[in-house]
């Protein structure tokens, strides 16, 4: 049984966010991190655009031009091999993945988190070469008086995480890539455990001697990894396909709180499979142990927004924001869709069993 939702709210659709050029349309406007500032909950959408324009027998593929602007590879609808998942295409001569859509990061002023006030034009657009086909999924920590943004840098070298920072959501400093291909959902912990700062992370093995599952990492200075350690790799039928985290951790008590994603292994080859959420409990003090867990989903994709979109079945929780009784859980719906899901506290809290 998943937890019984207080309210739901459907925060942007891709109609929401006017294309950042000519003849792009806006796919996509999911997978937003979180942050209060200034006492208002703020958000960095993950934009994705991808061109309209049709070529007879071509395929438009969207590239940044490190310096420049974007670009489109037309390539030949032979020289590609197209699968059920409409997020990327395989070049034929190569073998490597491009994606059929580029992102880029949009901030989104919504008041007491509960709707959208105002979608400003502050943008973190791809720059560095590590960033051609797009920044996707940004997670947000604050660390002291700096909000700390990991996100995905997509490229031609791979899907890594690169690190950047701001105080005012207005400028952004860029830190570079902290985990190299294939990784991603990396998030940070909000304060040093003992010496170190501590990340989640997600390594895709190349070999198939394992799936794509969750580790724990350690820094002194929140650029330079080490001292890996496994976490989770799953276990439960809604989870078989692939974990990773989702929210940055938040304390409470008796630990640290970590809500998830699980995705259930397709049956059909080159299909998604299921995106579900769980929650996890964190010793507080080596965070690499886990205390508790949910056996079942805290939260699977249910409303009309969640099971229909650019992939289908997706609910994949991305930030959190404690009030007094309840949770407020921001999520990427359908590879398509902002929304928020009010959880109880205490129901989330009691969810999480020893396993
Ligand atoms: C996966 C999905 C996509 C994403 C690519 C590259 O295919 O998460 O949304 O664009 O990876 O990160």
């Amino acid at each position: 049984m998943t937890l019984k939702r207080r309210s739901d709210q459907l925060l942007l659709r891709p109609s929401h966010i006017p294309p950042s050029r000519e003849n792009f349309e806006v796919v996509g406007a999911f997978n937003p991190g979180v942050a209060q500032i200034d006492g208002e909950v703020v958000l960095l959408v993950r934009v994705a655009e991808r061109p309209t324009e049709e070529r007879e027998g071509f395929v438009p593929l969207p590239r940044w031009v490190p310096g420049k602007a974007l670009t489109i590879d037309w390539l030949a609808e032979d020289d590609v091999i197209q699968s059920n998942d409409p997020r990327s295409v395989q070049v034929r001569k190569t073998g490597r993945t491009r994606l059929t859509y580029t992102s880029y990061l949009r901030l989104v002023r919504c008041g007491d988190g509960r709707s959208v006030r105002e979608i400003t034009d502050i943008q973190l657009k791809p720059e560095t070469e590590l960033e051609e086909f797009g920044v996707e999924d940004p997670r947000i920590t604050k660390i002291g008086d700096r909000y700390y943004i990991t996100y995905v840098a997509v490229s031609r070298y791979g899907v890594s995480t690169a690190l950047a920072s701001t105080s005012d959501f207005r400028s952004f400093t860029r830190l570079g890539v902290i985990f190299c291909p294939e990784n991603k959902d990396v998030v940070l912990f909000p304060e040093k455990i003992g010496k170190d700062y501590v990340a989640l992370h997600r390594p895709v093995p190349g070999t198939p001697f394992n799936r794509p599952e969750m580790w724990i990492a350690k820094s002194i200075d929140l650029t330079d990894w080490g001292r890996h350690r496994w976490l989770h790799g799953g276990g439960n039928d809604w989870e078989t396909g692939r974990v990773g985290a989702g929210a940055p951790p938040i304390r409470v008590d008796g630990g640290w709180l970590e809500i998830y994603h699980g995705n259930r292994r397709p049956r059909r080859p080159g299909a998604v499979g299921t995106y579900s959420a769980g929650a996890m409990l964190l010793d507080a003090d080596e965070p690499w142990k886990i205390l508790r867990r949910t056996e079942r989903p805290i939260l699977t994709p249910t409303t009309e927004f969640e099971r229909i979109g650019f992939v289908p079945n997706v609910v994949f929780p991305t930030g959190v924001i404690p009030l007094e009784n309840s949770y407020l859980l921001y999520l990427g719906a359908a590879d398509t869709c902002c929304a928020v899901v009010e959880l109880d506290k205490a129901e989330l809290l009691g969810a999480m069993k020893e396993l």
